[in-house]
């Protein structure tokens, strides 16, 4: 397995964190401020206007490029903008080659907003095959997201860079990192050219902000970037980019407690006759172990799987939990489960969804830190009463 740095524990505390020059204040303040003073005109400390530039959010951009093992960071008001940011990089007439599976809302800017602007996009199995076989000269942009919402495919970064890298103009390369995390999986190392995250999920962690972010080695990429999110907006907030950054600081012990939990679960669900499949990039079992081993530092929190029976015993299911809340999002503290289908992937059509295999008895658990005992319990008692 590809192996973590010994400091990432270390960064996750610190990275982007110095005591505050004025105070001392050992925690970055939350600087609630739209501008800066002047003291000529041009002349001030490094801010004039908090769309381009505020003190915490700097803060949180450095964290999380340095967890990235990347030189410039974004953060951004969600995943979606981060999307977003990145397509606006591209012209009329330029095409997207996409992982299949991905976020729904991923999708939809893609196929509702981005198609009607003149950037069309192929939606691949990139697990079965290669870029090569959906490229065409005015591909611009390799849309991976890994592992994927919400089937947990693991595609190889690697294979995809190795191809971008021979072709002229060479394609950007980029990974989705929210489902892994820094903390399981470094897409630079990799290759890749720029790191997204919906930094809703694991980097917060407790499912209190909406906010992205995008990281990058590439100077020239990282400031297009800026140019577009200072044009548009599409900020990450004081209070948001604050809280984002406290809960960086836990973001190691809690992959760990997720990983954990998540692999007894899905060890048990494997083996529980209420259920067809389960899908786990830690699992034997799972299509791409194999590259999970190669690519990740681990597997993850999250797991997938599919009932037995019909929409009928996924809804009594699901019903039927105590513990694990029914909500969309992932990567808080506390379980949750969704069920793709009718929730955080309805506003992709139905007949897509059926091809993927998203199905009404397909279940996604984002696994928490609570003790797996009462996770395991609250799974069996609702997979009895979903009969
Ligand atoms: O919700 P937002 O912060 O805009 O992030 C969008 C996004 C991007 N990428 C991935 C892999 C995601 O999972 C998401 C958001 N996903 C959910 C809300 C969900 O429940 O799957």
């Amino acid at each position: 397995m590809e192996k973590r740095s010994s400091n990432f524990e270390t960064l996750a505390v610190h990275a982007g964190v110095k005591p505050d020059p004025s105070t001392g204040a050992i925690m970055t303040p939350i600087f609630a401020t739209s501008t800066y003073v002047q003291t000529s005109p041009g002349k001030h400390l490094g801010y004039d206007y908090s769309r381009t530039s505020n003190p915490t959010r700097k803060a949180l951009e450095e964290s999380i490029a340095a967890l990235e093992g990347g030189k410039f960071g974004l953060a951004l008001s969600s995943g979606c903008t981060g999307v977003d940011i990145l397509m606006h990089m591209l012209e009329v007439g330029d095409h997207v080659v996409s992982v299949d599976d991905v976020y729904g809302g991923t999708s939809r800017l893609f196929r509702t907003i981005w198609a009607k602007h003149g950037v069309q996009t192929t939606f691949a199995d990139l697990t079965a095959h290669s870029v090569s076989d959906f490229a065409t000269p005015k591909t611009k942009v390799i849309w991976i997201e890994t592992p994927t919402n919400p089937l947990l495919k693991v595609i190889d970064i690697e294979r995809a860079v190795s191809w971008a890298r021979k072709q002229n103009p060479r394609p950007l390369v980029v990974v989705d990192n929210t489902f892994a995390s820094p903390y399981f999986q470094s897409p630079l190392a990799l290759g890749a050219d720029v790191v997204l995250h919906s930094t809703t999920k694991y980097l917060n962690g407790h499912s209190d902000v909406v906010g992205g972010a995008l990281v990058t080695n590439d100077e020239e990429l990282f400031k297009k970037m800026h140019h577009i999110q200072n044009s548009m907006g599409g900020i990450s907030g004081p209070f948001d980019s604050w809280l984002v950054l406290r809960g960086i600081k836990t973001l190691a012990l809690r992959m760990k407690r997720h990983e954990e939990n998540a692999m007894a679960l899905a060890q048990f669900l494997e083996k529980h006759p209420q259920v067809e499949k389960v899908l786990y990039p830690g699992l034997k079992s799972h299509p791409q172990h194999e590259v999970a081993k190669k690519q990740m530092h681990g597997f993850g929190g999250m797991v997938t799987f599919f009932l037995k029976g019909k929409l009928e015993n996924a809804q009594r299911f699901l019903e039927s939990l105590e513990v694990f809340s029914l909500a969309e999002s992932l990567g808080g503290v506390e379980s949750l489960v969704d069920h793709p289908a009718i929730m955080t992937h309805a506003s992709i059509p139905a007949e897509t969804r059926a091809k993927l295999g998203i199905t009404d008895t397909l279940v996604r658990l984002s696994v928490g830190i609570e003790s797996l005992s009462d996770l395991q319990n609250d799974l069996d008692k609702a997979l009895q009463k979903s009969k």
